[in-house]
């Protein structure tokens, strides 16, 4: 009795065991941007594969038109208005362009400013829940000690700590940009970021493969340009004109595809990035976890040029659907179906309450989350609950209740009717004043909520 009693709870423990989770968001990568999607000549064989062994959503959004907000609700799981960062950590609110000394660099807002410490990530959640955590890439949250991962939630973190680097000198006004761990390191110094977040996210798998559930977090700085100061006299640094930094050999693979060099560096960058995804999904399967790994991919943004984000309008940093919408990815054999493609109506926010759902790791006690779990929806068991979504980048505003689309910004506005006009070509306000009006009242009233969630983050804090 006690034998069969031990037997059915290893059998019951085994079965239990939650899955792994790789969550890779890539770089201001556009919506068409994907070799499956087959508008620009693009070559993501790995990305492929990964749509076509699982579930590709296309009316999936992010939550800000540019990197650190968006990444920041990815790990809270709340609107950026609600979780305190709200905009970039980044010095172009002091001047960008100056060129600091280290001194000075230290206590501007790019070393000062990150996420806020009481927001819980979903590092914390899943470590809680028994997973080892690793973090390798752009963590864009901070850099202050405080800020960085093995603070938040991560047991292991290789990457940069601000929002950008030059793709092979990782460094700042002279001011190393890799951690490993807590501490600033050049051991990598000329060799391209995306090649040595390949090798730290191959030795995280290594380590925990099969030994206990591991949450790999990559967030990749590829295919964004190279945020590089100066004009490159260094050797491997960027050069002026040059675009998205990439390896010559994949950029080589766009020459004779692509009349565009611009076009053909983005291409490099993104295919090296592929091939590093396309590292990562054999290891998993090297490993014989395939079937228990859960590998979601995104962009954390739209696209910033580099071909256009056609069939939809205007670009990163924009509230048209081409800043906030972008390419995802859910594959989880056996769990989603494989091949799929859903326009169900899905956000980032749903990424911590469909983690915490497939893992069966605890939500945060007491936090208000903005999504809900979509892997119902990814199964087509459902559609998505989500009827609206809101955004706010400084002065531009937008918002999105069931097929309308609602824009007021710097870079123009109007009322958009999706379901039949996904480019938001024809603006409706003037034939639909009403359905204007209450886009606007929808807002203002998300607006009134996530004032009452002040004071929480470090620009309004006050
Ligand atoms: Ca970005």
């Amino acid at each position: 009795m006690r034998v069969l009693i031990v037997l059915t709870l290893a059998v019951t423990s085994l079965l239990a065991s939650p899955p792994n989770v790789v969550l890779i968001i890539s770089d201001d990568q556009g919506y068409p941007d994907l070799g499956c999607i087959g508008s620009k000549p693009l070559i993501t064989p790995n990305l492929d594969k990964l749509a076509a062994e699982g579930v590709r959503a296309t009316s999936f959004y992010v939550t800000w038109p540019a990197c650190t907000p968006s990444r920041g609700s990815v790990l809270t799981g709340r609107y950026p208005q609600r979780n305190g960062l709200y905009d970039m950590v980044r010095n172009d609110m002091v001047n960008f362009g100056h060129q600091f000394s280290a001194e000075e660099y230290a206590v501007s807002p790019e070393m000062t400013l990150g996420l806020d410490v009481r927001e819980v990530t979903i590092g914390d959640m899943l470590k809680k829940a028994g997973y080892a955590t690793g973090c390798v890439g752009k963590w864009d949250m901070g850099q202050a000690r405080r800020y960085l991962p093995l603070q938040r939630g991560f047991d292991f973190f290789y990457g940069h700590g601000n929002n950008g680097i030059d793709y092979y000198m990782h460094e700042r006004y002279g001011v190393p940009s890799m951690f490993r761990g807590n501490d600033r390191t050049q051991e990598d110094k000329g060799t391209y970021a995306t090649e040595v977040f390949r090798r730290e996210a191959l030795r995280f798998i290594g380590e925990h493969a099969g030994k206990r559930p591991f949450f790999l977090y990559l967030p990749l700085n590829a295919p964004h340009s190279a945020s590089t100061f100066g004009e490159g006299t260094k050797e491997g640094e960027k050069k002026k004109g040059e675009g998205v930094q990439a390896p010559e050999k994949y950029v080589a693979m766009y020459h004779g595809k692509v009349e565009d060099e611009k076009l053909a560096r983005y291409g490099g960058a993104l295919t090296c990035m592929d091939e590093a995804i396309g590292a990562v999904m054999q290891a998993v399967e090297k490993a014989g976890l395939t079937q228990d790994t859960i590998f979601l991919f995104f962009s954390d943004n739209g696209g910033s040029g580099n071909g256009g984000n056609a069939p939809l309008k205007g670009s990163k940093s924009t509230m048209w659907e081409g800043g906030l919408r972008v390419p995802f990815i859910l594959r989880w054999p056996g769990k989603v179906p494989a091949g799929k493609v859903t326009d169900e109506f899905l956000t980032s926010l749903e990424l911590m309450p469909t983690l915490l759902a497939a893992t069966g790791a605890q939500a945060p006690d007491g936090v208000k989350l903005d999504g809900h779990d979509m892997l119902p929806v990814l199964r087509g068991e459902s559609k998505s609950p989500r009827r609206e979504m809101f955004w706010q980048r400084r002065a531009d505003k937008a918002a999105r209740f069931e097929n309308w689309k609602w824009v007021e910004s710097g870079k123009g506005g109007g009322l958009y009717d999706l379901s039949t006009d996904l480019g938001e070509k024809k603006d409706l306000s003037r034939e639909k004043p009403d359905v204007a009006k209450s886009m606007r009242e929808r807002f203002e009233a998300w607006r009134t909520e996530m004032d009452a969630s002040e004071p929480r983050g470090p620009f309004r804090d006050y």
